[in-house]
């Protein structure tokens, strides 16, 4: 039996930041070996709200050489560009006409995002989860890492997939393939610097609320220096009124490399003055390698356009026969 295969992808709407990578990348690299992965820069996504396209062409480039250089491995892996191919938006809309409407309008970041944009809120960012549907069933995902906040998504996913599946298909030859969530426990939602009841998030106009996977030495120092705590000495991760104690704790933990029975004996009687630096250094010297990485394979754009266009080869010959299987179901004609 062949390898299960894994989809995920992160939209290029500005910096990746400590919850994309905790939530997601780290978890993709963690597993690769085990799958055959298809990670993509889910750039459709991307203008489901107000976007900059002055920008977002570099922030794509800047993603697909981020997914690299925190580890993933082409000899597992084939990274794309959802734009690239068309078939993302052609599935997106087969779906649309079997989804029903009431299930959109339950979704949590929808209701989220959609009160940030008030009377602007574009029908994209009511119809992203049936993008993200078809970014997953063209590929047969079985499985797709995601953070918590994603979590909902996937279980649509599932739900879109049934439901064609019952309408379109037989019992014995399910059409779509219902792929499962895979979320990690520790990192699944990386809270914001300045409110731990908040996720940490690309688009807070708040730079501060965020550590950015490119951020130098000096600005996380001062990140971390200025993040909101509480008066409270003795650390702990068990206090619901301490949120933002248990997101510094947590992040404390997977970048030094300890448990969490470790590190809630180890800072029990801590201050924050004692802790922050701590956290300062360990977080710095886990971004350190990737930086380099980062820089280094920024500079050859040559091979990075190479990843991509390889990438689309292998991902558009996947997704097209999944695009065309879901159309002869639905009755269409074949072009001739
Ligand atoms: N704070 C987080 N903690 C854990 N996981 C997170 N993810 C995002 N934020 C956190 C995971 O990162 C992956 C890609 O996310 P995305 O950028 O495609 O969409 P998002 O979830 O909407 O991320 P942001 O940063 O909040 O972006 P904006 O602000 O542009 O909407 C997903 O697997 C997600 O779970």
């Amino acid at each position: 039996m062949g390898k299960q295969r894994v989809l995920s992808g992160i939209q290029p709407t500005g910096n990746l930041h400590l919850g994309n990578y905790l939530g997601a990348i780290r978890n993709w690299v963690e597993t690769q070996s085990n799958y055959d992965n298809f990670f993509c820069v889910v750039d459709l996504h991307a203008i489901t709200v107000p976007h900059n396209p002055t920008t977002l062409a570099s922030d794509t480039f800047t993603n697909a050489a981020l997914y690299l250089a925190c580890g993933i491995d082409l000899q597992y892996a084939t990274i794309f560009v959802q734009s690239h191919i068309a078939a993302h938006s052609e599935l997106t809309w087969l779906l649309n006409c079997i989804t029903p409407l009431n299930w959109l309008e339950r979704m949590i970041q929808f209701k989220e995002k959609a009160v940030k944009q008030g009377e602007n809120v574009s029908v994209g960012l009511l119809d992203y989860p049936v993008l993200m549907a078809a970014d997953i069933l063209l590929y047969d995902a079985d499985i797709v890492p995601v953070g918590e906040d994603q979590k909902q998504h996937v279980e649509l996913t599932r739900d879109i997939a049934g439901r064609l599946n019952d309408k379109f298909g037989s019992k014995d030859e399910p059409v779509l393939k219902i792929p499962e969530p895979m979320i990690r426990k520790e990192g699944a939602r990386v809270m914001s610097l300045t409110d731990g009841n908040k996720k940490m998030s690309k688009s807070d106009p708040s730079d501060m609320s965020r550590i950015n996977l490119l951020d130098p030495p000096e600005l996380i120092q001062k990140k971390i220096k200025r993040c909101k705590t509480d008066p409270v000495k003795g650390l702990t991760f068990d206090d619901p009124d301490r949120p933002e104690c248990k997101n510094l704790l947590t992040l404390y933990t997977v970048f030094s490399n300890k448990t969490t029975s470790e590190v809630a004996e180890q800072c029990q009687d801590m201050g924050w003055g004692q802790f922050k630096p701590l956290l300062t250094e360990v977080t710095i010297d886990a971004l350190k390698p990737i930086q380099e990485k980062y820089k280094e394979i920024i500079d050859d754009k040559g091979y990075l356009n190479s990843v991509l266009k390889e990438g689309k080869e292998k991902a558009e010959a996947v997704a097209n026969q999944n695009l065309s299987k879901v159309k002869k179901v639905l009755g269409y004609l074949p072009p001739l």
